[in-house]
């Protein structure tokens, strides 16, 4: 009787689980096939900012589309083109360009007279809510105090982690603090979806939200997001940041100048609310990366936070902790982070320093004057790339060529400018405009790096054509990709309800937090959703909205950090 109900009942599942894959695989790859008559519209969801080249990509054929006003006039005519295949969506879609049309307001599109889409926002104000919204969500992450419903509305929770007592592990262990040492680490954000707090990743993540004030104080000056600070002296963005500043600067062993790599329990977190989540965490290795990025991001914050009655003298101990971090690397240059066998949270782990050495002499150097880093700055220029947490040369190449030595620096200016015109290129010839040849984990901060260096790139030539280059990368972001899924929490018709993040999951409520973007689409883990929820095979559809895909979809401070930064630069430089 019972093998007969087992029988039954696996057949049952057997065949649940066919029809399931059937249907997601005629909604992956096979959808070229299914859809080929239906028509489908990709574009930005949440809106197109006037004055701005604006364009959507339509899947399906067609001849001439239209747009009609909420009144039903047809205000806008075009052809549309021959559609294009890309081999990373494997599938073929079409140019629709609206540039011309400048009025604000909702629009319908058709498509050879059928409707297609009836909610194109044509606005002012395109980068604002998302600016704010991306910015506050770090508010949201922030550890060891409670979210109260003034800032965080029906978000608000418990506090989670103080960590004001936490273990130093065997792998930390030194004279003064051996194994099992109770010591204090507390504040700072969470990383990501999970709860620990990473030095590697925390850098690049403050390095890139103080580059957003630098790029436009006036800008960030008057943004005000609502969290506890807001009012006070520091702009929000630079209250924000310090909020994590001071967490990092409790990392490093004030004995030696080393920096801890981590704060992490052993293992992950169940999927609870941060004030559940109450596993011991450790102080686990001090490492040269961490060491190096800490060094960098000190500097950096030491010359933001100088200008600041209330930060002055915090900014001194920046600086002396950053020189304090580089003299232990240079005593300490080959300690690789190398995860414990009893941990398996983030590793963070990188074995090519070069980078970690160029951006850190960087930031000495500007923050010093002293030429004597000059010397590590040219021993250890790499070739531009996209910045990430294990590559980093890119964000010393930045503050080099807009700080007041830019011209000493003319011909890393030149460099950089090559690379964008290249990233330019690049997404010029892509049908789904967008620079990318190849699909990582956290795709979508690659897409919003590219943004960020563009950013940097208007800033400097104060040529427009990078800042509508920005602009093509945010529409990508805000839905015009091959998902089509507007890519933050919160914005646009279609966006991620079960992203991988604790809390999000874990307070019974219904909308995520907003403001975040996740990882998106790539191929590297295709079944952390287990092998019956099948993901297409192609990189840049390969994605799924469900809670249990880390790969695609979680959130993450250093995805974060650079669609703040686009946002707020594309949105201070059209009022500045
Ligand atoms: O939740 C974890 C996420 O933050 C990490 O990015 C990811 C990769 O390291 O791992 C997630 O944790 C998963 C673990 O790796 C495997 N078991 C399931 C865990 C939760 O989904
Ligand atoms: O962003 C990281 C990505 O580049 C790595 O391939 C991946 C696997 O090691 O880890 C990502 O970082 C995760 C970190 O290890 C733990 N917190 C969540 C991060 C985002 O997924």
């Amino acid at each position: 009787m019972n093998n007969l109900f087992l029988i039954i009942s696996m057949t049952i599942k057997t065949t649940l689980i066919l029809i399931l894959s059937l249907l997601v695989l005629a909604c992956s790859d096979n959808g070229k096939t299914s859809s080929l008559n239906a028509k489908e519209l990709l574009y930005n969801q949440y809106a197109y900012q006037t004055n701005t080249p604006k364009k959507a990509l339509l899947r399906g054929s067609g001849q001439y589309f239209n747009l009609k006003d909420a009144q039903g006039n047809v205000v806008h005519k075009g052809r549309i083109w021959e559609a294009s295949y890309w081999p990373l969506s494997g599938d073929s879609v079409s140019l629709i360009d609206f540039t011309a049309l400048n009025t604000e307001g909702y629009y319908c599109l058709y498509v050879d007279d059928q409707i297609i889409c009836d909610s194109i926002n044509i606005s002012n104000n395109a980068y604002t809510e998302v600016a704010k919204a991306s910015l506050k969500a770090f508010y949201y992450n922030r550890t060891a105090m409670p979210l109260t419903q003034e800032y965080a509305g029906k978000w608000a929770r418990e506090a989670g982690h103080p960590d004001t007592k936490v273990y130093i592990h065997r792998s930390a262990a030194s004279k003064e603090y051996p194994e099992g040492s109770e010591v204090s680490s507390s504040g700072g954000w969470y990383d990501a979806g999970d709860y620990n707090k990473y030095i590697v990743n925390s850098s690049i993540t403050s390095y890139t939200l103080l580059k957003a004030y630098d790029l436009a104080p006036k800008y960030h000056s008057n943004l005000n997001v609502n969290i506890p600070e807001s009012g006070g002296e520091l702009p929000d963005i630079l209250a924000e940041t310090l909020y994590n500043l001071k967490w990092m600067q409790t990392m490093q062993d004030d004995n030696d100048g080393g920096v801890y790599h981590k704060l992490t329990s052993k293992k992950f977190e169940d999927f609870v609310m941060p004030h559940e989540a109450i596993k011991k965490r450790y102080l686990v290795q001090k490492s040269t990366s961490a060491a190096l990025d800490f060094t960098a991001t000190m500097c950096a914050a030491q010359r933001v936070y100088q200008d600041f009655e209330t930060t002055k003298s915090l900014s001194k101990t920046m600086l002396s902790q950053a020189k304090e971090a580089w003299s232990w690397a240079m005593k300490n240059p080959s300690v690789f982070y190398d995860q414990p066998s009893d941990i398996s949270t983030g590793a963070y782990s990188d074995t090519s320093l070069v980078d970690e050495w160029f951006w850190a002499a960087s930031e000495l150097y500007l923050s010093t004057g002293d030429k004597m880093y000059l010397k590590y700055i040219d021993e250890n220029e790499e070739l531009l790339n996209i910045p990430k947490w294990d590559v980093v040369n890119t964000l010393g190449i930045i503050s080099l060529i807009t700080s007041q030595a830019a011209n000493e620096f003319t011909h890393l200016s030149e460099l950089f400018i090559s690379y964008v015109d290249n990233l330019i290129i690049l997404q010029e010839n892509t049908p789904y405009i967008v620079g990318l040849d190849k699909f990582e984990w956290g795709s979508n901060s690659d897409v919003a790096n590219q943004a960020m260096l563009k950013s940097v790139a208007y800033h400097i030539t104060k040529n427009n054509r990078y800042l509508n280059s920005a602009n093509e990368d945010y529409n990508y972001i805000m839905g015009r990709n091959a998902t089509s899924y507007c890519f933050v929490s919160g914005f646009g018709k279609k966006s991620p309800q079960y992203i991988h993040h604790r809390p999000s999951a874990a307070d019974n409520i219904k909308e995520p937090i907003p403001g975040f973007l996740i990882g998106g689409p790539n191929t590297i883990v295709l079944d952390d959703c287990g092998s019956e929820v099948k993901r297409s095979h192609f990189p840049a559809l390969s994605y799924i909205d469900m809670e249990c895909s880390y790969s695609t979809n979680e959130i993450a401070i250093n995805w974060n950090a650079p669609l703040v930064l686009t946002t707020s630069i594309l949105d201070a430089y059209e009022i500045e």
